[in-house]
């Protein structure tokens, strides 16, 4: 089958341009028609009479030479434009990448900004809290919280709870205390105080002994100092504890006395008759399990009364503070109750007690979890 192409002389200026094809020059810029056969160029003779040849108005040979020039020439404009083409993409995409490395630097700069002003702005926060005690009257001074309670009474119409100088009798120095005055009529000096779980009770001996935490928050005021206010001539001091569950719960256990012996005895404490509403873990149910009269231990005193070793819960312990996150406590075989541990902790894990432990205070029969604990004490009034 034959076929006619119309050739546009599209490409008549390369024509033109060409050398040796002179006789182009005769062409007018009309249509040229040329017939080809369906079989390939190549297989066309290029001399010769063929039927059909003569409505070529240029010879055949020159136009194949010239279509093959001008493909040769489009292909090559088509490879350039292609790797024109391909440099431009790259370089499209370098500037996107680089634009969104840009934009991903100036977000992550504005979240590390925005981040620290959270953090300033949390601890601007924690330290008015912290403030808004500590820049209270502490030049009010007592023998101790109930003390500086009478003497204000008179003069103050409302004592505000906040951090008091205290200076017991029979002391050469005076401490800082925090002092709850609108709780149960006032007048308490606590003495541990476990809220958040942010200081670290994993304290040896001496911290005990000592004190440490914040008066505003979370703290110990320590057993030296405890010794000094529990041991003025002519009073007596109640031992309150307020307990809050993680469900929001609160109770209380209360003992009528309460006072601990001098370091030389380990601090030992003692404990009046209890009333409450969680339960004596105290005295606990048995015999072996009432820390009432126990010395103070901590991880690196070992006064718990497992010597050499305990047997419980078909274990056998050698540390009562090891096994309850090595805080400090009055344990005895270890007991029920040790306020110490951690609010954060709130795992009942029966081997390993981290939490804080007041084991008498349940609900149908499982201990409460326990996130907040004080413990402070007042004066009961004597007769003489
Ligand atoms: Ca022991």
């Amino acid at each position: 089958m034959m076929w006619k192409t119309t050739v546009l002389l599209l490409f008549l200026p390369h024509l033109l341009s060409s050398t040796g094809t002179e006789n182009i020059k005769q062409l007018n810029q009309s249509e040229i028609n040329v017939e080809f056969s369906d079989a390939p160029v190549k297989s066309q003779k290029p001399t010769g009479a063929v039927k059909g040849w003569d409505s070529c108005s240029i010879p055949c040979d020159i136009t194949v030479k010239l279509l093959r020039d001008e493909k040769h020439s489009i292909c090559g404009q088509l490879q350039q434009s292609l790797l024109a083409f391909g440099r431009s993409t790259r370089k499209l995409m370098r500037d996107v990448m680089e634009e969104q490395q840009r934009a991903l630097d100036i977000l992550s700069s504005q979240v590390t900004e925005l981040m620290t002003k959270v953090q300033t702005l949390s601890s601007e926060v924690q330290r008015s809290n912290t403030e808004m005690y500590s820049i209270k009257p502490v030049q009010s001074h007592g023998r101790d919280c109930s003390d500086i309670k009478d003497n204000l009474m008179s003069v103050v119409p409302k004592i505000p709870s906040g951090i008091y100088i205290v200076h017991p009798e029979n002391m050469d120095s005076s401490f800082e205390v925090f002092c709850e005055m609108d709780y149960m009529g006032g007048g308490w000096t606590v003495i541990q105080r476990r809220t958040d779980g942010l200081t670290d009770f994993k304290r040896p001996w001496a911290d005990y002994s000592d004190g440490f935490g914040n008066l505003a928050g979370e703290h110990w005021l320590g057993l030296k100092k405890v010794f000094h206010l529990v041991n003025q001539k002519e009073t007596r001091f109640q031992l309150h504890i307020a307990l809050v569950s993680s469900d929001d719960i609160t109770s209380y256990a209360s003992y009528d006395d309460f006072h601990v012996d001098s370091e030389t005895q380990f601090f030992s404490i003692h404990l009046g008759r209890y009333a409450g509403s969680a339960g004596d873990a105290f005295r606990g149910y048995e015999q072996e399990q009432n820390q009432d009269t126990a010395p103070f231990s901590a991880s690196d005193v070992d006064n718990d009364g497992c010597n050499p070793f305990c047997s419980i819960d078909n274990r056998t312990v050698e540390s009562c503070s090891t096994i309850q996150n090595n805080t400090g406590w009055w344990f005895n075989q270890c007991g029920l109750a040790n306020l110490n541990g951690s609010p954060e902790d709130a795992e009942q894990n029966l081997w390993q007690k981290m939490h804080i432990l007041w084991d008498t205070w349940r609900q149908n029969g499982i201990p409460h979890t326990i996130k907040s604990v004080t413990m402070k004490i007042r004066r009961i009034a004597t007769n003489n």
